[in-house]
Order: structure tokens, then C-alpha cells, then sequence
């Protein structure tokens, strides 16, 4: 079955997620939507995995959806679809800042309770959004890695995903803010933003064409896991002097990490995956049972990950953070490959 023909099942069809429980939970019998930027991209399947459980462990019934494209279009059809099934919480992560208003909107209007993770649609479109480690935090350890890895000078690129995509964009929005704000990156120079769509092809696509362009090029940052995926490949397999970093799941990045010449990859971030996706769960249900609204300050208790405190985002939302970007290295690459 091609990847359209499962998109648009996914689509028609809420599947995924089951119902379970025989025991009292926090949401025995809610039901919660979880719909990803795309089909096919690892990082939405380990959290929706963990996402999924944590739900389910509290007695919801929860259905991972995915839009046939990344795409906010795409997503307003899945969410056109979802507010007619009527479940109690929709988490979203966006593939589009603004585009999602109008549909958010009406699923909140309808008493949907709305939540988003990874990618934030903007502040009117959610009550709470939940940051897997900080936006400011995520564009500073991007930013240091191209100074470091281009060796205090030099051209760097950025491969993100979209060019719409809200998370990639409020990262590299940051890097670019602290770039200016501070004289020391004035040695390093930020030549383009490329876009591979999240998708393997264009990414490598996209690296090969960055590489001609910009033979001086000494670093490429993919803060997205497909990008980052496919340029390591593209760098390693041609042998090119240019280094990678960026966002990366470690099970996808194992065989490009090192510090010699022989791997493109010396280092790269993202955050703990897992807990991205209990986090996201549990504040869906803490919304649901109007333990919260999404106000600042409201705070709650997310089972054994802790208490956290509702706070107020970059754009002006609200949100919670998970904690703070993780560094993968040669060190600990292996090890945590296991994990996700
Ligand atoms: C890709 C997606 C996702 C992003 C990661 C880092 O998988 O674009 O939204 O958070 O990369």
C-alpha cells in the first residue's frame, strides 16, 4: 500500500488508538485525538507511542491521526473530520503557525479542548502548548554547535523541514535573534535556509544543492530528524569536509556520529522523546478534567515525571516545557539509540 492510499485511511478512518481499562483512571472513557505533521516520520510514531500509553494507562481511548501531506490544508481536513467525531481533546502538533485558527477555534468553540505539542499553532489557536525544551534553549544549542563545529568562522546553512512549519521556524527564528544580539557569531555567517519538507528525498536533494552552492560551506543544521537523517547520509557517502548538526533522533543517527573524519555528524541535540509524549498525554487529561485551563501559573502533577507550572510562551500562549534540549555524541550515541 502506497503512503497516500495509508494517509488517507488514517484520515477516514480514526485508527491507531485503542480503548482499554478495567480499572478507575483520570479519563476512563474520554476520547483524545493526536494528529502528527505527517505519515511516515519516526519521530511522530515514538511519540505518539508514548503518548498512547500514558493516555490509555489513565483509561482514555486515544486515535493517532496523520494529514496526507505536511501540510496545514492537509490537517484542517483531519480536524474538519475530528470535530465531527466530537472526542473531548484534540493534540496537535502544526504544520502551519496561523493557517489553523479558524478550524482550532471551532473545535474549542464546540467544548473540544484543544492542546498542541512539538509545533505550535499561535496563541488564539490552543490552551497550552506543550514545549518539549524551550525555544530559546533549542535555538542557543543549535547556534552554539554551528560556532563550534565551523570553528569560531566560516558559512553555515540551515535544512529545515517546511517553510511553514511553526516549530523549525520559531528555532531558526531564534537562532537568528541571538546571532544578532551577540557580537561573538559575528564570524559565522548564516547563507541560506533550504526546505526538504521532512522528506528523505528532498532533503538529500537539498544538501547536494546547498554543497554546490556554498563550496565554503563548513556546517549544515537540520534542527527537523528527517532532514538531519538524510543529509548525514549525503555528507558521509560523498566524504565532504562539510559537518552536520541539528535535531536528531539518535536510532536514526547512530552510523554518522563521530568525531573523525569518517562520520558527518559530531554532535546533535533533540530532547527525551518519551517524556514528550507522557507530558502531552497528561496535560491533554489534566485540560479535560479542567484541572487546568492553560492559564499561567495554574500548575499540576503529571504522574511521576513531576509538577509543572504553566508559564507563558515566546508568542504570547501559553505553555509547559518538558526540560532542556539533550546533547547525542559519540559517548552516549549507542546507548541511547536503544531508546528512541
Ligand atoms: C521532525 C519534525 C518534528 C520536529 C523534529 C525535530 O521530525 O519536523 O516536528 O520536532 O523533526
Amino acid at each position: 500500500m502506497n503512503k497516500k492510499v495509508v494517509s488517507t485511511i488514517l484520515v477516514g478512518a480514526m485508527v491507531l488508538g485503542t480503548a482499554t481499562t478495567a480499572f478507575a483512571g483520570t479519563a476512563d472513557g474520554k476520547k483524545i485525538a493526536l494528529v502528527g505533521k505527517s505519515a511516515g516520520n519516526a519521530f511522530f510514531e515514538i511519540a505518539a507511542a508514548s503518548f498512547v500509553e500514558a493516555g490509555e494507562a489513565e483509561g482514555a481511548e486515544v486515535s493517532v491521526v496523520y494529514p496526507e501531506t505536511a501540510t496545514a490544508d492537509a490537517q484542517i481536513k483531519v480536524l474538519d473530520n475530528l470535530i465531527s467525531q466530537q472526542p473531548d481533546a484534540i493534540c496537535i502538533a502544526a504544520n502551519d503557525v496561523n493557517a489553523l485558527q479558524a478550524k482550532l477555534e471551532e473545535a474549542m468553540d464546540e467544548g473540544i479542548k484543544v492542546a498542541s505539542f512539538d509545533s505550535a499553532p499561535n496563541a488564539d489557536s490552543r490552551q497550552i502548548f506543550i514545549n518539549q525544551a524551550g525555544t530559546q534553549a533549542v535555538g542557543q544549542a543549535l547556534l552554539d554547535a554551528c560556532y563550534d563545529l565551523a570553528g569560531g568562522e566560516g558559512q553555515y546553512a540551515i535544512l529545515s523541514a517546511t517553510s511553514q512549519a511553526a516549530n523549525q521556524n520559531a528555532w531558526i527564528d531564534a537562532m537568528k535573534a541571538i546571532a544578532e544580539s551577540d557580537e561573538k557569531y559575528s564570524t559565522i555567517e548564516l547563507v541560506e535556509v533550504a526546505y526538504g519538507d521532512d522528506e528523505p528525498q528532498k532533503s538529500t536533494d537539498q544538501t547536494a544543492a546547498l554543497l554546490e552552492k556554498y563550496p565554503d560551506l563548513k556546517v549544515i543544521c537540520a534542527p527537523t530528524t528527517v532532514g538531519i537523517a538524510a543529509a548525514a547520509k549525503y555528507l558521509q557517502d560523498n566524504g565532504s569536509a562539510c559537518k552536520l548538526t541539528g535535531l536528531g533522533l539518535p536510532s536514526e543517527m547512530v552510523e554518522y556520529t563521530g568525531d573523525d573524519d569518517a562520520h558527518s555528524c559530531p554532535y546533535f541535540y533533540l530532547w527525551d522523546m518519551q517524556g514528550l509524549g507522557k507530558l502531552s498525554a497528561l496535560t491533554t487529561i489534566a485540560l479535560i478534567n479542567e484541572e487546568i485551563t492553560g492559564a499561567e501559573g495554574e500548575t499540576f502533577t503529571a504522574g511521576d515525571l513531576g509538577d509543572y507550572t504553566i508559564t507563558v510562551a515566546d508568542d504570547g500562549g501559553t505553555e509547559v516545557v518538558l526540560g532542556l534540549p539533550l546533547e547525542f555524541n559519540p559517548e552516549n550515541i549507542e546507548e541511547m539509540a536503544k531508546l528512541y
